[in-house]
C-alpha cells in the first residue's frame, strides 16, 4: 500500500483513461432500526451523496489496482489470491470480490479510483456504497450476470466475511435497489419490497452529524444481534414455530417475559415494537399525518437509547435539542448507533433557523459542530459513461 500525494499518484492511474463511472449512494433510514438482521422491517431510501468508482477494465487476466482518492492510498491484488487484509477499506473490495467468485462469476484485471462525498462513519452506510458501487462496475465490466438484488446480497456477504460486521441487508439494499422520490418498505424476511412515495410537501429530512463514531460500534453491533438470536431461542422453547423476533407479536412477548433474562427481553421488547412503528409509519405517510410519523420517531429513539442502548450522549443531545423546537416534528439516531447522525423531520421553512440553534448548542456541550446534510429520497447505484 502507497501514500499518495498530488505529485507521486502511481503511473496505472495518471491520464487514467476510464470506460464508466460507477454513483454509489449511501442511505438514510425513516424508521426501523437493527430490525434487518432480526427479518424485519424497514424504510430506507438512497441519498444524493456518492462513492463515484472509474472503472476501466485493463486487459491482463488476474491483476487489479484499486486507488483511493479518499484514503490517499493505493492497492493492487491478484484475482487468483484474495484474501483478507489488515487494512479496513480494503476489504470492502476484496470481499466483493472475493464473493463474486464463490458464485461461479469471474471478473477479470482491472483499474479503479475511487472518490467519494459519503463521510465515512456517519451512518449513512458508504460502506454498502462501496460495495455496492464495487459489484456493479465488476458486473457492468466483464458482463457477469448479477441482478441488483444479487449485488445486495453478495455485498452484505462481503461485509459478515470480510469486514467481520454480522449486518442485515438493509444499507446494500437501499444502496443499490433506491427509487428517486421513494422511500422502501423493505419487508427483510423475504426481500419483497413495495416503494411508498416519500410525500413531505412542506417538510424536509435535516440529518445532523454528530461527528462522533465511538470505536465499540462493531462489536456492540454482534453483540445485539447475538442477544437477539438467544431471545429467540428461548422463546421457541414455549413457540417452536418462532425462527425469528418477526414472529413474535407483544402479546406473546409478554406471555415469555419471565423466561427471558431482563436485558434480552429489553432487546426483544425494542425489536418488535419498532417492526409495529415502521408499519405505522408508512400508514401515517400515506395519511400525510407527518405529526404522527414525527412522534413515531420520537418513540424509535427512546427504545434505541434505553431498551436496545445503541445510543451516545451525542446523539441524545441533539434528539433532546429538537423536543423544545416545534417546527421538527421527529428526531432520532439513525443507523447502527455510537455516533454518527440523527435524522430529523423539520418543516422547510424553518431548515436555516434550526441549524444555527443546533449548531450552537452542541458546539457548546462539545466543542465541535455539527455537520448539517439536507437529504432527498434518491435513486440506487447508477453508471455514466462520461
Ligand atoms: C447498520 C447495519 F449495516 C444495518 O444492516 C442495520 O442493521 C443498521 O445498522 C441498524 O438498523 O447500518
Amino acid at each position: 500500500m502507497k501514500n499518495i500525494t498530488e505529485e507521486n499518484v502511481p503511473e496505472t492511474f495518471r491520464n487514467f483513461q476510464k470506460d464508466f463511472t460507477v454513483y454509489a449512494p449511501g442511505r438514510i433510514n425513516l424508521i426501523g432500526e437493527h430490525t434487518d438482521y432480526n427479518n424485519g422491517f424497514v424504510l430506507p431510501t438512497a441519498i444524493d451523496k456518492t462513492i463515484k468508482l472509474h472503472f476501466r477494465a485493463n486487459n491482463t487476466p488476474y491483476t487489479c489496482s484499486v486507488y483511493s482518492k479518499t484514503y490517499h492510498k493505493s492497492f493492487s491484488f491478484d484475482l487468483r489470491k484474495i484474501s483478507r487484509s489488515d487494512v479496513d477499506w480494503e476489504n470492502y473490495i476484496l470481499g466483493v470480490v472475493n464473493e463474486i467468485q464463490k458464485l461461479g462469476e469471474y471478473p477479470e484485471g482491472f483499474d479503479c479510483i475511487i472518490e467519494s462525498d459519503l463521510p465515512v462513519g456517519a451512518g449513512i452506510s458508504s460502506s454498502a456504497a462501496l460495495e455496492c458501487g464495487t459489484a456493479f462496475g465488476l458486473n457492468e465490466l466483464f458482463h457477469l450476470d448479477l441482478s441488483r438484488q444479487a449485488i445486495a446480497e453478495l455485498s452484505r456477504n462481503a461485509e459478515h466475511n470480510y469486514v467481520g460486521t454480522k449486518c442485515g441487508i438493509m444499507d446494500q439494499y437501499a444502496s443499490i435497489l433506491s427509487k428517486e422520490g421513494h422511500l422502501i418498505l423493505l419487508d427483510c424476511r423475504n426481500l419483497e419490497a413495495t416503494y411508498i412515495p416519500a410525500d413531505l410537501e412542506g417538510y424536509k429530512l435535516l440529518l445532523l452529524n454528530t461527528g462522533v463514531s465511538h470505536s465499540l460500534a462493531s462489536s456492540e453491533y454482534n453483540t445485539r444481534r447475538k442477544e437477539c438470536e438467544e431471545a429467540v431461542k428461548l422463546i421457541s422453547v414455549a413457540y417452536p414455530e418462532v425462527k425469528s423476533l418477526r414472529d413474535v407479536n407483544l402479546e406473546r412477548l409478554y406471555e415469555v417475559k419471565d423466561s427471558l433474562p431482563e436485558q434480552l427481553y429489553r432487546r426483544a421488547h425494542y425489536v418488535v415494537s419498532e417492526n409495529d412503528r415502521v408499519l405505522k409509519a408508512v400508514e401515517a405517510i400515506k395519511q400525510k399525518d407527518l405529526e404522527q410519523f414525527g412522534l413515531l420517531m420520537y418513540d424509535s429513539h427512546k427504545g434505541l437509547r434505553d431498551e436496545y442502548q445503541v445510543s451516545c450522549k451525542e446523539l441524545d443531545f441533539l434528539v433532546e435539542l429538537t423536543t423544545e423546537y416545534s417546527p421538527v416534528k421527529g428526531a432520532r439516531m439513525m443507523g447502527g448507533g455510537f455516533g454518527g447522525c440523527t435524522i430529523n423531520l423539520i418543516e422547510e421553512n424553518a431548515l436555516d433557523e434550526f441549524i444555527k440553534i443546533a449548531s450552537e448548542a452542541y458546539q457548546k456541550e462539545f466543542g465541535i459542530t455539527p455537520e448539517a446534510i439536507v437529504v432527498s429520497p434518491e435513486q440506487g447505484t447508477y453508471l455514466k459513461k462520461n
